[in-house]
Order: structure tokens, then C-alpha cells, then sequence
């Protein structure tokens, strides 16, 4: 007999609370199926959200959601819960221009209390509310949900320490699924995993099955049968109950028998924070999500069938594999050199130096701020280590960057990737700020790569340059497609070039918005116009040379880079300033981001949006000289 499908019928939680045991359980499946046939369509993150669909189901159903905050960890797991939560209709737009956000947004839905997207954010945020609860003599639930990679980081351990001593009550439900984005690293994850090992945990799954299989009984009464018997079995819980947690679990996190009666009976405690040990399995409940290495994490477009993805052959290599390549190289010629990333060795291509030289490559975990002190004892020590740290995510190892290395002049080299505005992930990881926040520091050496070749000569560069810490960015996707050498040349430090000589514009660029400048020089010659374009290689040093040169020789000066307000265009500004070179009519004008978070779209879309295209840039020329010229010219 065919089922009447449900999840039609569930707008938002309130009409799941009343759902039998069994209809509960073919929500989670008809939600399963939903979040596949989305995600197929739109790419975006998909093996998280498999692994979370009946714990989705389950917290909104136990709990009393939106009155009671849920906070999802990283926000990447969001999709069953933006489906059960009003947006189902939007679903197919997730990821793309003007539509949902890839994770939690508070903008989006009273349903997202808290966004995220940077990791290991939500025990703190799940005691901010808590005690504010608190202060306001509410009496709601709070449950942050984080994986077993997210715990990892810092941030975790300081909220723990802080909600363990604390009698502010909240609930923190670990979803171990025992993978990061890459399998996770550490004495924590290895921790883990003995608690899910032990013969207790299997002792417990058997032992809830059989209690349904054999009788149905009260609900109150399975819940606390299985409830004591995992806490008086599995000690491994002592690590989190020293911490001040009441330890709960592990837990079958796809067993909705086992997790709704240990989700009610959590309800009860009357204070204090509570963990509760989940374990899931990643891509959960598609084989080809499940049989994956990654278990799709995130994935393009794909077909259901066959879980094949859509891999749109690109004709040149990612930046990020040109600077595996290129550091390998290096390191093949200087055994100092040595790779460390914060979780995220496929993204930052460490993982092919890793291959090469597994010896060599650190993996830290999600542990941004420890890999920049690491990077810098190692740096003490006289090796070279490359900390392959995504623009967005070195934001969280500031301090670090201040104060272990830039104060100490450590030769950490910095390798960013994914600077400027990364499309579909939106202004949480758009590498916006790292120009400005890097070139206030001083003894730091900053370069922008303008394509793959200045990329390869970066990390040549880089590796060779001893005398203090240097960085070096370049954007997400595919290069340019042109050659590189087999031995590219160092860059001499500060020193930027000229692609093209002109006589009354220069536009001065910095990074790889290099190819809008050229282009926008072209139709400027169109125009009658002509234009010098400069890659400016150092936001610092900076080339006064070549800059100072650019000012003195034409009417208009634009400095363009893809950061914020700031950055680059402010540092030559105030050398412009103090050189005196602004006291005689130069028209000058910095093209950065604006002063607002660009929403998730097609990067080009937002590099348009940015006004950092070649059109703009052109409209900034008419602009600069005013209506006069663009009269003559549309006259001409
Ligand atoms: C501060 C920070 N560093 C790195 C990342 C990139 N990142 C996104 S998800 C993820 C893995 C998270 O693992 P886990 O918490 O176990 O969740 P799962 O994907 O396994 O459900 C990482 C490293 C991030 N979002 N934030």
C-alpha cells in the first residue's frame, strides 16, 4: 500500500509535532529524498545534510522551535532544516542570485536565530542565549548542534569552559560523524572515536532496538532505559562530564527510537549545559554520497541516479593547484619548507604536497589560530612553513598574525587563497579584509598574484624570502590558462611592472581584477583615451617608483584591488600624500569593495555588483573627468 506522502503537509515544525512515531520516520525519508533532488539541482553542501535529516526531524519535533533556539554549527547542514522551516518552496534556489543563503541567516527566517558559516561558533552563541534567557526569566530551550571537526577549534573548548562552570541551561548535541570536510585529525577525534567503538555504544543500539521490537512501551520509560543504561555504560563521557556537562550518549542519530525519547528526557533537566554524543554518518541514505570519499561535501550539480557530478571541464588549472604544484617544486629543492592547514587540505591543494611529502604537511584541524602559532614556533626554528590559510578563515587567527608573528618578524609565509569575492558562499567567505588587515602590520610583505604565471613567482618568491613574514593571495577557480615556466624567477620585493603604456590614465591594479584593467584600457583607447596599466605586485612594500611615475605622467590615477575600503588604494593614498604628490591636480580614485556585505551570486555578478569590472572602470574614467568629456566623446 502506497503511503500518502507527509512532508507536503509540514510548512513549518508546528505541523510535525503531532506525528506518530512511524509517520516521523517517513518524513525524515521523503525530507532525505527532497534534499537530494534539490541539491542535484543546485550543487552546494550535501553530505552534512544527509547526516543531520532525522535529528532535523527530530529536534523539531521535540522541541518548540522558533521559540526554542536551534543553532546549527557551520550552517552547511542547513538544508532538511530550511525545508521543514517555511522555505521548501525556495529550496531550488539555495546558493544562487537572490536566492537562500547555503547556511543559517537571521536575515532569512525566525528559524535561523544565529547565522553561521565560519566553524565552532555555536556553543558560544548557544550561551549568549541562554543566559540571556536567563536574564529575562524566560524559560526556552537552547540546542547548538556541532559536528565532531567543528569541535575541534578553540572556540569550542572556551565555551565549554565557560558553560561547564556555568548553571545556565542549554543543550549541546555533538553530531560525530566522524569526518571533517577531509577525515578529521586529532586527539579529539581519536577520543571520539573510542567512545562509538566501545562495546558499550554497540550495546546500547541493539538494546534500544530490541526494547521497540518487543513491546511498545511508554515513551517516558524507554527514553530513560536507554537514557541511564548509555550513561552508566560508556565512560568515555567522564572527558565531558569533568567539563561540567551532564554526558548523554553516544546516540544513534538515524534511529529516530532511540533519539526522540533521549531528546524528551534532555527536556527535563533543570539545569546546567547537557551534551549529547550523536553519531550520524555522513551522505547518509545515498550510496553514492555515502560511498564517496568526501561523502559529497560539497558537490556541483549532479545526477540522482548515477551520483555522477557535473564537472564542466575547465581549460586551465585551478590557482590553487598551480600553487601546490609550485610549492612542491620548492620543496623538492629546500627540505625546510613544510605545508600546514587548518582542515582543509583539498581546498588549499595541500594535499598533493602532502602525497609528495606526507611527512612535511600538518594538518591541524579547524585550529586557525593554533596553526598560525605553530607556523610561527616553526618559523623560530628555521623552517619554512607555508600556512595555506584561506583569506576568510585567517580572519579568525588574527592576534596570532599580530602578535607570534608579525611582533617577532617570524618568516611565516602566508599563502590565501579564495581572496576577493568567492560567488555562492557569499559574504561569509569572501576574502575581503585580509589587504587591510595584513598591510597595517608592520615587517609584513603582502603581493596579489594576477594570474597563475605571477602566482608560481610568488611562492618561488616567497619561499626564498627569510627575513620576515610575507603573504600572498589569489582567488578561487580556474586561472588564466597560460603557460608557466618551468623555472619561474623570484619577484624582486617591491617592485610592481607595467602591462601597457599610455598617456593620460594609469590604472593601478593589484591582484587579478589585472585582466578587467586591460580590458578597460582597450575601450578607453576606443574612446580616444589612453590609458597606462600597472600591476602593482606589493600592496607592501609598495613600488613608489612606479607609483610616484603614474601620478607625475597622467591626469587620472585608479588604484583597483578586490578588498574592502582600506586596503591597497588607501596605502598608496597616504604615500601619495606624503610624498606631496597630491598637492597639484592629480585625480585620484581607489575601486575596492563597497561598504556592504555582497550577498551570494554568480562571481561575476558580484564583481559587477562591486563595480570592479571593466565597464565600471570605465564609467569611473568618464566619471573622474567629468560630463564635459563624456559629451565630446559621445559627439566623437
Ligand atoms: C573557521 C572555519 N575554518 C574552516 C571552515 C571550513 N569548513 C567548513 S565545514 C568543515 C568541516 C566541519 O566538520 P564537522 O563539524 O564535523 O561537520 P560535518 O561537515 O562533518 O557535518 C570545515 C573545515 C569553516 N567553515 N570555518
Amino acid at each position: 500500500m502506497t503511503k500518502t506522502p507527509l512532508l507536503d503537509t509540514v510548512k513549518y515544525p508546528a505541523d510535525m509535532r503531532e506525528f506518530s512515531r512511524d509517520e516521523l520516520k517517513q518524513l525524515a525519508d521523503e525530507l532525505r529524498t527532497e534534499v537530494i533532488d534539490a541539491v542535484s539541482v543546485t550543487g552546494g553542501h550535501l553530505g552534512a545534510g544527509l547526516g543531520v535529516v532525522e535529528l532535523t526531524v527530530a529536534i523539531h519535533n521535540v522541541f518548540n522551535t522558533p521559540k526554542d533556539i536551534l543553532i546549527w554549527d557551520v550552517g552547511h547542514q542547513c538544508y532538511p532544516h530550511k525545508v521543514l522551516t517555511g522555505r521548501r518552496d525556495r529550496i531550488r534556489t539555495i546558493r544562487q542570485g537572490g536566492g537562500l543563503s547555503g547556511f543559517t541567516k537571521r536575515s532569512e527566517s525566525e528559524y535561523d536565530p544565529f547565522g553561521a558559516a565560519h566553524s565552532s561558533t555555536s556553543i558560544s552563541a548557544g550561551l549568549g542565549f541562554a543566559t540571556a534567557r536567563d536574564l529575562a526569566g524566560d524559560d526556552n530551550h537552547i540546542i547548538s548542534v556541532i559536528g565532531d571537526g567543528s569541535i575541534t577549534a578553540g572556540m569550542a573548548y572556551e565555551a565549554m569552559n565557560n558553560a561547564g562552570a556555568s548553571d545556565s541551561r542549554m543543550i549541546v548535541i555533538l553530531n560525530d560523524n566522524d569526518m571533517s570536510i577531509a577525515p578529521p585529525v586529532g586527539a579529539m577525534s581519536a577520543l571520539l572515536a573510542k567512545m562509538v567503538s566501545s562495546h558499550s555504544y554497540q550495546a546500547v543500539r541493539g538494546f534500544a532496538k530490541n526494547i521497540v521490537k518487543d513491546a511498545p512501551r511508554p515513551v517516558f520509560e524507554t527514553a530513560k532505559k536507554a537514557e541511564e543504561y548509555s550513561r552508566g555504560m560508556v565512560t568515555g563521557g567522564t572527558w565531558f562530564e569533568e567539563l561540567g556537562f551532564y554526558y548523554v550518549g553516544p546516540v544513534d542519530g538515524h534511529d529516530l527510537d532511540h533519539l526522540l525519547p533521549v531528546l524528551e528526557n534532555v527536556k527535563d533537566m533543570k539545569n546546567g549545559p547537557v551534551l549529547i554524543h550523536v553519531v550520524t554518518q555522513k551522505g547518509k541514505g545515498y550510496a553514492p554520497a555515502e560511498n564517496s570519499a568526501d561523502k559529497y561535501h560539497g558537490v556541483s550539480k549532479f545526477n540522482v541516479i548515477t551520483g555522477e557530478q557535473d564537472k564542466s571541464v575547465a581549460n586551465a588549472p585551478k590557482y590553487t593547484t598551480v600553487f601546490a604544484n609550485q610549492l612542491i617544486k620548492e620543496a623538492e629543492k629546500d627540505d625546510k619548507i613544510v605545508g600546514i592547514t587548518a582542515a582543509m587540505p583539498g581546498g588549499t591543494g595541500l594535499n598533493l604536497f602532502e602525497k609528495r611529502f606526507p611527512e612535511r604537511m600538518f594538518d591541524v584541524g579547524i585550529a586557525e589560530q593554533h596553526a598560525v602559532t605553530f607556523a610561527a614556533g616553526l618559523a623560530a626554528e628555521g623552517y619554512k612553513p607555508f600556512a595555506a590559510i584561506y583569506s576568510t578563515f585567517l580572519q579568525r587567527g588574527y592576534d596570532q598574525v599580530v602578535h607570534d608573528v608579525a611582533i617577532q618578524n617570524l618568516p611565516v609565509r602566508f599563502a590565501m587563497d579564495r581572496a576577493g569575492l568567492v560567488g555562492a558562499d557569499g559574504p561569509t567567505h569572501a576574502g575581503s579584509f585580509d589587504i587591510a588587515y595584513l598591510g597595517c602590520l608592520p615587517n609584513f610583505v603582502l603581493m596579489a598574484a594576477a594570474d597563475e604565471v605571477e602566482l608560481a613567482r610568488m611562492v618561488v618568491t616567497a619561499a626564498q624570502h627569510d627575513s620576515g613574514p610575507i603573504a600572498f593571495r589569489y582567488p578561487r577557480g580556474e586561472a588564466t590558462g597560460i603557460e608557466i615556466p618551468e623555472n619561474p624567477m623570484p619577484l624582486e620585493i617591491g617592485k610592481g611592472r607595467i602591462l601597457r603604456e599610455g598617456s593620460r590614465i594609469a590604472l593601478l591594479s593589484y591582484g587579478t581584477r589585472l585582466g578587467e584593467a586591460i580590458r578597460a584600457a582597450e575601450q578607453l583607447e576606443t574612446l580616444g583615451l589612453s590609458a597606462t596599466v600597472a600591476d602593482a605586485r606589493f600592496a607592501k612594500p609598495l613600488d613608489m617608483e612606479l607609483i610616484s611615475r603614474l601620478a607625475d605622467e597622467h591626469e587620472v590615477l585608479i588604484t583597483l584591488e578586490e578588498g574592502s575600503i582600506g586596503g591597497f588604494g588607501a596605502f598608496v593614498l597616504q604615500e601619495l600624500a606624503k610624498a606631496g604628490k597630491l598637492d597639484h591636480g592629480l585625480k585620484i580614485r581607489n575601486m575596492v569593495l563597497p561598504d556592504y556585505f555582497i550577498d551570494h551570486d554568480k562571481p561575476n555578478k558580484m564583481y559587477e555588483i562591486a563595480g570592479l569590472d571593466a565597464d565600471a572602470i570605465v564609467k569611473e574614467v568618464f566619471k573622474v573627468l567629468g560630463t564635459d568629456f563624456a559629451q565630446q566623446s559621445v559627439m566623437a
